[in-house]
């Protein structure tokens, strides 16, 4: 036994957990854990917001499979860290946040910088907790570390009252299992279930796996390759799933979805079996509810039994580790090619083609979806690349096509606009050696520009493509479709993007023609530092096909063909 201070006791089980990274902000309810933290050997991100921090942890963890951890004081500093701990929530990302609080003797009288963030994040955290007693903090870590990351992950709050991080006990690091009644994250379905999902497998003539971030958190990438080749079947993935499947594989048909694949869309509306492997039929995803795959039966493999007939009413749930289930299952399957079936979808994609703005000559209009493709193009489709939320967002999932699990980061759930650079800064600090780049807009970038101080302080290089439309795009796109074009607040005027990289003392580039892509690019890619590409891409295109909210799945707006799109 050794006296250690709550501070102290704070890193050293930071450190067992194998931590050497943390993202952070310091004040006054936190001092403590920041003094001790100069004896530990843990390197400490400072970012220039709370919310800023949080993605970057968030980025962090989703490029490591590490638990990320984010740190920040007391009131202003917990409360900025709510939309970062909500966004880790909403796409299952293995967080743990630790704040500090006032003293426990002044909890509850408005003390300085008081805030009930307990309270504030119960619905958007795993599990929190309140510290008010040194004795505690050891103990609460160790399961607030193990939650985040045990089942389905999500971000675990510790909120540690000033005077229990100052208090000093004797205290040994306990690594005895943790117990927790009531919590099983190891749940396993029935023989009986799994042998019943196998025969309605065997008897479908038409189905569809629909592949989710699932398959990426249980590591299952080989399993659902080796299962869909087997039984032959068409791989459609989530917006958080790209990457599961090589995109160059012949069985990956695409993205499902409000802003899906036509094709994709209307194989799922025609089949007669649906495999939801680790995806939770989000309402972006599924269209209306009433109309969605009506001919198909549903089988639905998820690890958290909640999500099983929440949104979709399925035939089978199994409730278990994807990558266990898809073992058990492989053996049971019986190999069938489906040919009809898959010459069907790829008949609808030679039709789609047509309408694919790819397919688009250069006609001096900068279009972001060809400006994506050609980084792509550029980077050997090998970067990792992390996107902010709005129309540039779908157009990195539809033409930045990835042949490697884990290499698109984005905010799904939640679709938080400022994510885009400081879970890029994250995920650079995860994978130094990987090419990041962060594709954002010119609306989403300026939330949370100011993390491009960081870049420089921690000297990590991310390469930033902002897609610059003068609008607030996404939102621009729905008012054209559906209230009559009436930009409400969407024109938006933004500084000068290549002056704000100046200031930071890096270089920012400008491109307005097609012609000039390639060389900003190569530019970016050889400079040491932080290079930001400012894009001046057309201001009003859209993201197409498109789903109106609501609509049924099959119901998609498409793009006019596009040799009569020429302006
Ligand atoms: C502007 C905008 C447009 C969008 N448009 C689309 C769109 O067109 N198409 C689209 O797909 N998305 C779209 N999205 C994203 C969408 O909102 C959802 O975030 C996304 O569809 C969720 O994907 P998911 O279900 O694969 O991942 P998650 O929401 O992360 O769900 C993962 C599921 O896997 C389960 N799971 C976790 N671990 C395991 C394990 N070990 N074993 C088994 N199961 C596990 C979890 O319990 C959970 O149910 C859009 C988002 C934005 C912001
Ligand atoms: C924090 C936050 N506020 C508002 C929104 C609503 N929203 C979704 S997309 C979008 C527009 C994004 O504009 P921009 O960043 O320029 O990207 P673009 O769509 O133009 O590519 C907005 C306002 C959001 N998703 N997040
Ligand atoms: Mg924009």
């Amino acid at each position: 036994m050794m006296k250690r201070t709550g501070a102290q006791i704070v890193w050293e089980t930071l450190v067992r957990e194998g931590v050497d990274l943390v993202f952070g902000y310091p004040g006054g309810a936190n001092l403590p854990i920041y003094d001790a933290m100069l004896d530990y050997p843990v390197h400490h991100v400072l970012g220039r917001h709370e919310q800023g921090v949080t993605h970057m942890a968030d980025g962090y963890a989703r490029a490591s499979k590490r638990v990320g951890v984010a740190m920040g004081t007391s009131g202003p500093g917990a409360t900025n860290m709510v939309t970062g701990i909500a966004t880790a929530m909403m796409d299952s990302s293995p967080l743990v946040c630790i704040t500090g609080q006032v003293a426990s003797k002044l909890i509850g009288f408005d003390a300085f910088q008081e805030t009930d963030v307990t309270g504030i994040t119960l619905p958007i955290t795993k599990h929190n907790y309140l510290v008010k007693s040194v004795q505690e903090i050891g103990p609460t870590l160790r399961e607030a570390f193990y939650i985040a990351r045990s089942g389905r992950p999500g971000p675990v709050l510790v909120d540690i009252a000033k005077d229990a991080q100052q208090a000093s006990i004797d205290w040994e690091y306990d690594d005895s299992p943790i117990r927790l009644p009531g919590y099983r994250p190891d749940l396993r379905p029935q023989p009986k279930n799994v042998q019943q999902a196998a025969e309605m497998i065997n008897s479908s003539k038409k189905p569809v796996i629909l592949a989710g971030r699932g398959v990426l958190l249980s590591g299952a990438m080989e399993e659902l390759r080796q299962f869909a080749e087997k039984i032959h079947a068409p791989v459609a993935i989530t917006l958080l799933g790209i990457g599961v499947l090589p995109a160059s594989h012949p069985l990956s048909v695409g993205m499902m979805g409000m802003h899906g694949e036509a094709w994709v869309n209307n194989a799922i509306q025609e089949a007669d079996l649906l495999l939801a492997f680790g995806m939770r039929f989000d309402d972006r995803v599924t269209g209306n509810v009433q109309s969605y795959a009506p001919n198909a039966r549903k089988i639905h493999i998820d690890i958290d039994a909640t999500e099983i007939n929440k949104n979709v009413k399925v035939d089978i749930g199994l409730v278990g580790n994807l990558k266990d289930i898809l073992w058990q299952l492989l053996p049971l399957v019986e190999p069938d090619d489906h040919t009809p079936w898959i010459n069907y979808i790829n008949e609808m994609k030679s039709e789609s083609a047509l309408r694919d703005i790819i397919n688009l000559q250069d006609n001096g209009h900068l279009y972001a979806a060809h400006v994506i493709n050609d980084l792509w193009r550029y980077t050997s489709g090998n970067a990792l690349v992390v996107t902010d939320v709005g129309q540039h967002q779908m157009w990195t999932a539809q033409y930045y096509p990835h042949d490697r699990p884990f290499s698109m980061i984005t905010s799904g759930g939640l679709g938080t606009m400022g994510f885009g650079l400081p879970a890029a800064i994250g995920a650079k600090l995860a994978c130094p050696d990987r090419e990041v780049w962060a594709i954002v807009g010119d609306g989403g970038f300026q939330m949370t520009q100011a993390e491009l101080a960081t870049t420089v302080q921690e000297n990590v290089k991310v390469n930033i493509a902002v897609m610059n439309n003068g609008f607030l795009g996404m939102v621009r796109q729905w008012q054209e479709f559906f209230y009559d074009r009436r930009y409400a607040a969407t024109p938006m005027l933004s500084p000068d993007f290549v002056k704000i990289a100046d200031a930071h003392g890096l270089t920012g580039l400008r491109v307005t023609q097609r012609s000039d892509v390639e060389a900003a690019v190569r530019a970016a890619q050889e400079m040491p530092g932080t290079v930001l590409i400012d894009f001046r891409v057309e201001p009003e295109d859209s993201v197409y096909p498109m789903v109106p909210a609501g609509a049924a799945l099959h119901t998609m707006i498409q793009r006019p063909k596009v040799n009569n799109n020429v302006e």
